[in-house]
This record gives structure tokens, sequence and C-alpha cells, in this order.
């Protein structure tokens, strides 16, 4: 019986352990973390915690890295010097899955996308799953009966898997983002083009052409190049005209959208152009997206008060992503900062609709001594951000949480931190 290690036991380890256990492959784990260690181990498996030993890859086969590993690591590292096959969570679901993929990467949007085709898919009636950094692993997608899947490929993910070759790729735009994890944006992008790697020209690759970024990645693809744009109709591709969206055969109208700035129509353009690929009907195409509504976090309303919008963007966790939602309003009071990957995150604290810039978390000084003359002040919380917004905030200013970095110096996710904005908004305003 051969033996497996999983380096981490979270969402994505625990369900390979779960595959691989199908397949009759022994099964141990490492954690850093003590108290998931004692979880499994509590539970009858194999697992062991910090320090490392490399002595824990004796009589070890195979590596399944989750994907918040970063490359150096000792225990990837070591399994690297004793010339071990170190694979994803995704490569070892690949074999055995033998419906059309449809996978998204991108610097930004690829949740909303992913979501997007597979809505899309469900108004055509066809089952199709979303699963990948989504959330739902795809190992545990393995052995369901669908007719596509819809899979969310981060750069973490694509850097450890080798053999995927979707039906449908989407590569939405490529900015800077986790170059902390990837030590620099080549390898950054370099994880990105695996997406196409293996692609040739019966398979398609929906991108951007209004991004550079993706416009200079899929230059050297084999695939089949499907441009799509949120602005302008682009040649031999696929966009937006006269408030619709042109597709091969027809349009989809696009007037009563709940979301309508060029960002989500550029997602809106590239998901029905790969839902197209894979057969789903310009009516399922246009009922989706009429009843799309964005998850939580992603320019969320909180409230509206004296003409004063305060608006939750904690999904912006690059600067990327943070630069299109301030870029989207005119005059903004501006709550940003958090631990930065890496990134050059003073652009935030120029951009020319950023009136106040409220400063927090481990990245604020960086970001005071980037914004020049701009007003600006630090919060040591969120409830201290909250109350210097609604002491400079007049009427017809969007008061924006769009950090541009990660969460993790105050809270465990973005979601964590979205739902502490909403709240101290909430209390201040006297409203539950
Ligand atoms: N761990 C260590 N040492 C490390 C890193 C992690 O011991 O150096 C352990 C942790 O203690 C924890 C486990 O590993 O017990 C967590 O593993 P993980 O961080 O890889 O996360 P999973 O729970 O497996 O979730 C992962 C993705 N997480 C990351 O990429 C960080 C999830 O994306 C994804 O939904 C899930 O697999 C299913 O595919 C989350 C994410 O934040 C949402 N993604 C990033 C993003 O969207 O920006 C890329």
């Amino acid at each position: 019986m051969s033996t497996a290690l999983i380096l981490g036991a979270g969402v994505s380890g625990t369900s390979a352990a779960r595959l691989l256990d199908s397949r009759e492959v022994g099964v141990r784990f490492f954690d850093d973390r003590a108290s998931v260690v004692e979880r499994l181990v509590s539970g009858g498996m194999r697992a062991d915690g910090a320090p490392w030993s490399d002595a824990m890859l004796d009589g070890v086969d195979l590596v399944v890295v989750s994907p918040g590993w970063a490359p150096g690591t000792e225990p990837i590292v070591a399994a690297q010097e004793r010339g071990l096959a170190i694979v994803s969570e995704i490569e070892l679901a690949i074999p055995d899955l033998d419906c059309p993929l449809v996978a998204v990467t991108g610097t930004n949007g690829k949740t909303t996308v992913t979501e997007l085709i597979a809505s899309m898919g469900e108004a055509a009636g066809m089952v199709v799953v979303a699963a990948g950094n989504i959330g739902r692993p795809l190992t545990d997608v393995v052995g369901e009966r669908v007719d596509a899947i819809a899979l969310e490929m981060s750069s973490f993910q694509l850097y450890w898997t080798e053999s995927l070759c979707p039906t449908v790729a989407v590569v939405l735009n490529v900015a800077a983002d986790h170059l902390d994890w990837h030590m620099g944006l080549d390898a950054y992008r370099d994880a990105k083009a695996k997406i196409f790697a293996l692609q040739d020209g019966s398979d398609v690759l929906v991108f951007d052409v209004d991004d550079d970024g993706a416009v200079s990645l899929v230059k050297e693809a084999a695939s089949r190049r499907i441009p799509i744009s949120g602005r302008h109709l682009p040649v031999d591709g696929y966009g937006v005209d006269e408030n619709a969206l042109v597709l091969p055969g027809g349009s989809v109208p696009i007037e009563n959208l709940n979301v309508s700035d060029a960002t989500f129509l550029a997602d809106l353009v590239a998901a029905a152009a790969a839902a197209h690929e894979i057969g789903v009907s310009h009516e399922a195409i246009a009922k989706a997206a009429a009843e799309f509504v964005p998850s939580a976090h992603r320019r969320t309303l909180v409230g509206e008060w004296e003409g004063v919008r305060w608006l939750d963007d904690s999904k912006a966790t690059n600067p990327h992503a943070a630069l299109a939602s301030i870029n989207a309003y005119e005059s903004v009071v501006l709550i940003a900062g958090g631990r930065n990957k890496g990134l050059d995150i003073a652009p935030l604290a120029v951009a020319e609709s950023v009136r106040f810039l409220i400063a927090i978390g481990e990245a604020a000084d960086d970001l005071i001594s980037a914004s020049g003359e701009r007003p600006t002040r630090k919060a040591g919380s969120m409830e201290e951000a909250i109350e210097l917004a609604e002491s400079v905030a007049i009427a017809d200013d969007v008061v924006l949480l769009a950090p541009g970095c990660a969460s993790f110096d105050m809270y465990t996710s973005y979601g964590e931190r979205g739902d502490a904005f909403a709240k101290s908004v909430r209390k201040m305003k006297g409203e539950r």
C-alpha cells in the first residue's frame, strides 16, 4: 500500500484524504497547528504537528500540498530533496473526471465568474458544479454525475498542478498579487499560465482583451483564443454593444442587471462566453445574468445615511481589486490597509477619488507615508476607523472599505473583516 503525506488538514487536505482513502492509499497529515493535529489524532488519523522532522517523509510516496503552503516551506523543500512527487489536491482529482472542465483564473473576479458559469449552466437545466478555490474542493466532486464543472483556480493551486487541460480556460486579468507566496511577479504569472499550458487548438481560451496582463499572458497560447470585453465589442470576440451582450448568433439584454459597472460586465461576458462554449443557450445566460446578486463583501451596501453610502468591499484583498473599487466612485472616504502581501499599495493612497484616507492594520504607516498631501488618519481598530469616517464624511461621499491587503493581521478572513465593518457601522447608526 502506498502512502501519501498531506500538508495541511484544512478544506482541501481533508477532502484529498477521502479520495486517497477510496483509492486505498494510506494517508498521514502534517499541520503546523497543534489544535488541528489533536483533532485528527483523536479521530483515529495519523497526523503530526510542528516542529517538522524530515523523518516524517520516511515511507511516503506522494506529497499533497494544500494551497496555503508556500513553496519554500520546510516539508516541501525536504520532499523535493528526496525527489518525491508533490501535487495539489486538484491534480489528484483530474484523472477521475470525465466531464468538461471550465477553469477560471485571474487576479480578481474569479469567484464571480465561476458562480456565474455555474448558474448559467443550471438555468439551462444542466448540472454544473462550482468547485476549486471558490470553496468546494475538486476532489469532493469526484464520483458525482455532473454535466460540467466550473473550476476556480488560484495561482497557489495552479502552481502544484501539472495535468490540467480544461475544455475552456478563462483568464480574466493579471496584476500583482500573492508575491510573498510566489517570490515575484514572474513566478505568479508562470503559475497563471498553467491554466492553458496543455491546451491545443481544440480547446478554448477566453481572455479579457482590455487587461494588459491577460493579453500578454495568453500571447503564446496554442488554444483557440476568444477575446472578450466589458466595454466594447472586440474583433472576433464577444463583448458589449448598445446595452446588450453580443455573443455568437445573437445578443442578451443587460438593461436590468443588479450590477452594471465595467468590471462586472467584463466578468459577465467572460462567463457568458465560457457558458456558450459548453452549450448554454442565450436564454439561460440572460436569465442567470438578470438574477445574479454578488456574494457578500463585494461592494456590499451596508446602508445610506444623509447622502453617505457605506460600502463593504473587504474582498478587495489586493491593490488591483481595491483600485477598481475606488475608481468606481467619485468621492471616497477610504478605509484601507491590513497585511501587505509584498505588493505596491501606494496607488491606493493617491487615487484621484480618495478624499480622505483612514489607514488600518500592519500596512497603515506605509499607506500614510505614501499619501503625500492627502488628509489621512491612522485607526487602531475597525470601530475607530468607522468613527473617524463618520466625522469626515459629507453628502455624496462613499465610505469604502477596500483594504488592498490581506485581513490576517486583524481577522481570520476577509469575511470576518467585512462583518466587523458592517457591524460597527450599524452600531454607530443605532441599527441592529
Ligand atoms: N497550514 C500549515 N502551514 C502552512 C500553511 C497552512 O500548517 O504553511 C495549515 C493550516 O494550519 C490549516 C491548513 O493548512 O489547517 C489550511 O490549508 P490552506 O490554507 O491551504 O486552506 P484550505 O482550508 O485547504 O483551503 C484552500 C484554499 N485556501 C487558500 O488558498 C489559502 C481555499 O481558498 C479554497 O476555497 C479551498 O482550499 C478549497 O479549494 C481560500 C482563499 O483564501 C478561500 N484563497 C486565496 C484567495 O482567494 O485569495 C487564494
